[in-house]
C-alpha cells in the first residue's frame, strides 16, 4: 500500500492537524488500487466485519449495527453563521458551538484504529465540472465503498498538485478501541453522539458516529449535494438529486432525461429501465446525482459525479430491474442483506421463492415463520457503474450530456396522477417546490408519512430552500427557450385495497415516450387545472393489461382533492417567509384560479 504525503501544503497540514486531534494508531494514504481494496477486504473478513460470498466473486456482505441502518436527518446540520441562511428545512447549530461539541467527540476518537486519507474526485478527473474531495476516515468499509462510488487515488493527488483546492471531509465512526479491547463487527456511536455536519461557508464536512451510506460516504450526499448545492448557487450551476438517462427512439433520435424522486422512490429503477415499447432503447448515465451546467451552446449539460450505485436491495429482481441484477454479479458490497445457506445474498422481492432458511441482517436464523424481514428495508448494494449492461458509452464524457426533460415525482397513493406536464418553466418550478412523498426507510424515522420533499432535496439542499427555489427560477431565465421541459410523475397510485394501479418499472417507458413526443411537438395534451395530461389514445398502452377503469383513475384530476391540497401548500409555504419568491406565490394563485 502506498504511503505518501502529498505535495499540497494545505492537505498535509490538514491531515496532520486531524491526526493530532483524533490520535489514530497509524495513517494510511489511499492509492485507489485493486491491491489496496483486496487487502482491506481480506482484513475485514478476517476480523469478522465482512463475509465473503461464495456465489458472487469478489463480493462481500456486511451487517451494520441495528442502530446504524440509514441516513439520520435528525442529526444532520447545515451550520452557517446566520441561521436564516440554512433555512427552515434544515437543522442548524452555530458553527463555533457545533465545532466545539464535535471537537470534544473527535478528541482521541481514532485510538487503536487506522486513519485513512482518501483523495477522491466527484466527476471525471478531466471534467471542468469535477470537484476534488479528501475524506479522512477510520472505517475501512468506507474506504472500500468510496473505491466503488468515486474516483480514488494517485490520479487525484496528481491533479490536486501543490496548490490545488479540495473539500475536506472528516469522518469518524466514533468508536475508539482501547488496548486489549475486542472490536465489534460494526463499530459506531450512539444516536445522540452522531453528527452529520456541513459548514458551507468554508466548504467543510464533519461527520461523526455513523458508518452507514450517506452519513459516511461523504462524497455522495454531503459533498455532491449539500456542499455542491451551495457552490452551484454561487457559481450559477445546479447540483440535484437526479438520475440521468438517455432514451433513443426507433429513428435513432436521442433524448436525455434527468429525474428527481425522493430517496427510495424509483431513481435507480428508472435509470436502468428496459423499455417495453418496441424499438426504444434506454441507457443509464447516473442513478442518484446530477451536476448540471449551461454549455457554450446554451443548453443544460449534466454529468454523473459518481462511479457506482449505492442502491436499495429489497424489491430489486430480474422482474423489476434486470439491469441492476446483472450489475451485481461480482465486485459488489452488500450491506444488511440476508445470507443464504449456500453463501449468497437474499432480500425480500428477489426472484423466485424465498429460501427455506437464511441468516437475517441481524445475524439470526430466519425462515418464513419469522415475522421480521430477512433483509433490512434499507439494505443496500454498492456496485461499480461500469458493470451495468446498459451503462451509456458517454457516461464519463467530461462535458456531460444535454438535458431535454426534467421529471419530478414522489410516492403518493392518491391524488397525484400518473403524469402531468408543466405549462411553462415557472409552473414546473412550482411543481418541484410542492412535490410531496411518503417517507421511506432511507432515513431513520417514520415510514409512510406524507411530507413535502421539494425537488427531492428536502434532506440535501445545503441552504435556504426559498433561495433554492429562486435559483431554479434564475436558471430558467438564463436557459430561456433552451430550458428542459418539466413533467411530474407518480408511479405509486393505489386503489382502495392497496393494489398498485400502475405496473411501473419497464412499463414506465410508456410515460417517457409520451414526454418525448410532447417535446418534439408531435402530439397535443389536455389542459387541466394542475397541468397538461395525455389525450386519450396518446399514451401507448399496446400490450398492457391495465384495464380502462384503472387508466381513468390514474389520469383523473380530482378537483376537490386538489382544493384540499391548496390549503396544505399554503401552510407549507408560510415557513419560507419573505424568502419565498413572488413568482412561486403567483403560481399558487394561478392554480387556485384554475381550480375554482
Ligand atoms: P435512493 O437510492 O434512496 O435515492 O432511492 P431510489 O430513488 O434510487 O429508489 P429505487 O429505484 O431504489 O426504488 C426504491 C423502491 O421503490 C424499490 O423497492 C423499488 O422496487 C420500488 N420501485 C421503483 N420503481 C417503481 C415503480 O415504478 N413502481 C413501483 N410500484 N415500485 C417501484
Ligand atoms: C438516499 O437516501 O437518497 C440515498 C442513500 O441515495 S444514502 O447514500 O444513504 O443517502
Ligand atoms: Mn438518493
Amino acid at each position: 500500500m502506498a504511503n505518501y504525503a502529498s505535495r499540497n501544503d494545505k492537505l498535509n497540514k490538514w491531515v496532520q492537524e486531524i491526526a493530532e486531534l483524533c490520535s489514530p494508531e497509524c495513517i494510511h494514504w489511499c492509492d485507489g488500487s485493486e491491491e489496496e481494496y483486496n487487502q482491506l477486504m481480506s482484513h475485514m473478513v478476517k476480523n469478522g466485519n465482512a463475509i465473503a460470498l461464495e456465489k458472487r466473486p469478489n463480493s462481500f456482505l456486511f451487517r451494520s449495527d441495528p442502530s446504524d441502518v440509514a441516513r439520520v436527518e435528525k442529526r444532520t446540520y447545515i451550520s452557517t453563521s446566520i441561521e436564516i441562511e440554512a433555512g427552515p428545512t434544515n437543522n442548524w447549530i452555530n458553527p463555533d458551538e457545533l465545532k466545539n461539541t464535535m471537537r470534544k467527540l473527535y478528541k482521541g476518537c481514532m485510538r487503536g484504529r487506522t486513519l485513512y486519507v482518501i483523495p477522491f474526485s466527484m466527476g471525471p478527473i478531466d471534467s471542468p465540472m469535477s470537484k476534488i474531495g479528501i475524506e479522512i476516515t477510520d472505517s475501512p468499509y468506507v474506504v472500500c465503498n468510496m473505491h466503488i462510488m468515486t474516483r480514488v487515488g494517485e490520479k487525484v493527488i496528481k491533479k490536486l498538485g501543490g496548490k490545488g483546492d479540495f473539500i475536506p471531509c472528516l469522518h469518524s465512526i466514533g468508536a475508539p478501541l482501547e488496548k486489549g479491547q475486542k472490536d465489534v463487527s460494526w463499530p459506531c456511536a450512539e444516536m445522540e453522539k452522531k453528527y452529520i455536519s456541513h459548514f458551507p461557508e468554508e466548504n467543510l464536512i464533519w461527520s461523526y458516529g455513523s458508518g452507514y451510506g450517506g452519513n459516511a460516504l461523504l462524497g455522495k450526499k454531503c459533498l455532491a449535494l449539500r456542499i455542491a448545492s451551495n457552490i452551484a448557487r454561487r457559481e450559477g450551476w445546479m447540483a440535484e438529486h437526479m438520475l440521468i438517462l438517455r432514451l433513443t427512439n426507433p429513428k435513432g433520435r436521442q433524448y436525455h432525461i434527468a429525474a428527481a424522486f425522493p430517496s427510495a422512490c424509483g431513481k435507480t429503477n428508472l435509470a436502468m429501465l428496459v423499455p417495453t415499447i418496441p424499438g426504444w432503447k434506454c441507457e443509464c448515465i447516473g442513478d442518484d446525482i446530477a451536476w448540471m451546467k449551461i454549455a457554450p451552446d446554451g443548453r443544460l449539460n449534466a454529468i454523473n459525479p459518481e462511479t457506482g450505485f449505492f442502491g436499495v436491495a429489497p424489491g430489486t429482481s430480474y422482474d423489476s430491474n434486470p439491469m441492476a441484477m446483472d450489475s451485481l454479479k461480482e465486485n459488489c458490497i452488500f450491506t444488511n442483506c440476508a445470507l443464504t445457506d449456500d453463501g449468497d445474498v437474499w432480500w425480500e422481492g428477489m426472484d423466485g421463492d424465498a429460501p427455506e432458511h437464511a441468516i437475517d441482517w441481524k445475524n439470526r436464523d430466519w425462515d418464513l415463520t419469522v415475522s421480521d424481514t430477512a433483509a433490512h428495508p434499507n439494505a443496500r448494494f454498492t456496485a461499480p457503474a461500469r458493470q451495468c449492461p446498459v451503462i451509456c458509452e458517454d457516461w464519463e464524457k467530461p462535458e456531460g450530456v444535454p438535458i431535454d426533460i426534467f421529471i419530478f415525482g414522489g410516492r403518493r397513493a392518491s391524488v397525484v396522477p400518473l403524469v402531468h406536464e408543466a405549462y411553462n418553466w415557472d409552473h414546473g418550478v412550482f411543481l418541484g417546490a410542492t412535490a410531496a412523498s411518503e417517507t421511506t426507510a432511507a432515513n431513520i424515522g417514520s415510514v409512510g408519512m406524507l411530507r413535502r420533499d421539494p425537488f427531492a432535496m428536502k434532506p440535501f439542499c445545503g441552504y435556504n430552500m426559498g433561495d433554492y427555489f429562486k435559483h431554479w427560477l434564475n436558471m430558467g431565465d438564463k436557459l430561456g427557450t433552451k430550458a428542459p421541459r418539466i413533467f411530474y410523475v407518480n408511479w405509486f397510485r393505489k386503489d382502495a385495497n392497496g393494489r398498485w394501479l400502475w405496473p411501473g418499472y419497464g412499463e414506465n417507458s410508456r410515460v417517457l415516450t409520451w414526454m418525448c413526443q410532447r417535446v418534439d411537438g408531435e402530439i397535443g395534451a389536455d389542459e387541466t387545472p394542475i397541468g397538461l395530461i395525455p389525450k386519450s389514445g396518446d399514451l401507448n398502452l399496446d400490450g398492457l393489461s391495465t384495464d380502462e377503469e384503472d387508466m381513468k383513475e390514474l389520469l383523473n384530476v380530482d378537483t376537490n382533492a386538489w382544493k384540499a391540497e391548496i390549503s396544505e401548500i399554503e401552510k407549507y409555504f408560510t415557513q419560507f417567509g419573505d424568502r419565498l419568491p413572488g413568482r412561486i406565490k403567483q403560481q399558487l394563485e394561478a392554480l387556485k384560479k384554475r381550480l375554482s
